[in-house]
């Protein structure tokens, strides 16, 4: 089994001290942080979703795994080479009211830190309101939203015309990320933009502020 795949493996088996020292050793030989991050750590959430969905793990196995893929996203973060293309741009991002998945959200948050971005991180379950509140208090440049939930796809929408009722619109760019979205749905809803991933993400925020 190579190195990247018995990251994987232990990041499935939700067992966190393995991840650690697995990622450790990868970092020792040299293995490329996104590499560890795409063919490591997140190929091993490519094992749980498909069992997640056919009902053979359950949340608490998923949380393990969560937890795992956790503790080695902490030893990566630092290595991730930082850029200041973005200067100091404020990216405000969270998950949206109702939504309580946040392993997507957490990556795109290191890799647009690791782009140079100055990221206020509201965290889950984010209302309406408080991305209202905090686009008065941060003044960002770009608003990020994650949704992993049909059902909470909405939110988005909600969020965005609470945020053009507040007259806040024309200060800010709207992105939207999350597995269940699709460009037509960003576009609909009135976002600036549609990410696939955390690359993406990164990439059209760096264009927005350029
Ligand atoms: Co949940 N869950 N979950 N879950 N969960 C899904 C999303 C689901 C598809 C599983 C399934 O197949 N049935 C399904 C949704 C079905 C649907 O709506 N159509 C589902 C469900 C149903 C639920 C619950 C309702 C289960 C229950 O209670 N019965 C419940 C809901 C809780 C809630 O939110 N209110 C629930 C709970 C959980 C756990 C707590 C157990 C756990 C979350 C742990 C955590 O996040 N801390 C969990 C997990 C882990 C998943 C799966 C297995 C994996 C999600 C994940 O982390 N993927 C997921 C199955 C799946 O997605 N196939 C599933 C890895 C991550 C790196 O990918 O988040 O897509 P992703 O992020 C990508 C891109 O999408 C993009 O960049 C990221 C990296 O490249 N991106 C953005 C993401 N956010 C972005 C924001 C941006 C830009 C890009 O901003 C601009």
């Amino acid at each position: 089994m190579s190195d990247f795949k018995k990251v994987a493996a232990a990041v499935f088996e939700g067992d966190p001290e393995s991840v650690q020292s697995l990622t450790q050793q990868l970092i020792d030989s040299g293995a490329a942080p996104l590499d560890i991050v795409n063919n490591g750590l997140l190929a091993g959430m490519d094992i749980v979703a498909p069992k997640f969905k056919a009902g053979e793990m359950f949340i608490p196995e998923v949380m393990m795994s969560a937890k795992a893929l956790a503790e080695g996203m902490k030893l990566v973060k630092p290595l991730l080479s930082t850029d200041d293309s973005a200067g100091v741009a404020t990216f405000l991002m969270g998950t949206v009211k109702g939504d309580l998945h946040d392993i997507g959200k957490n990556l795109v948050v290191m890799i647009l830190e690791s782009g140079g971005f100055n990221v206020v991180d509201l965290g889950i379950d984010v209302s309406p309101e408080k991305f209202v509140d905090a686009i008065k208090e941060h003044r960002p440049k770009i608003v990020g939203m994650c949704a992993l939930l049909t059902t909470t796809m909405m939110a988005m929408k909600e969020t965005i015309e609470l945020i053009t009722e507040a007259g806040l619109r024309d200060n800010v760019k709207i992105l939207v990320g999350g597995a269940p979205l699709y460009p037509e749905f960003a576009e609909k809803i009135g976002a600036d933009g549609y990410c696939v991933d955390a690359v993406a993400c990164k990439e059209m925020a760096a264009a927005m502020v350029a």
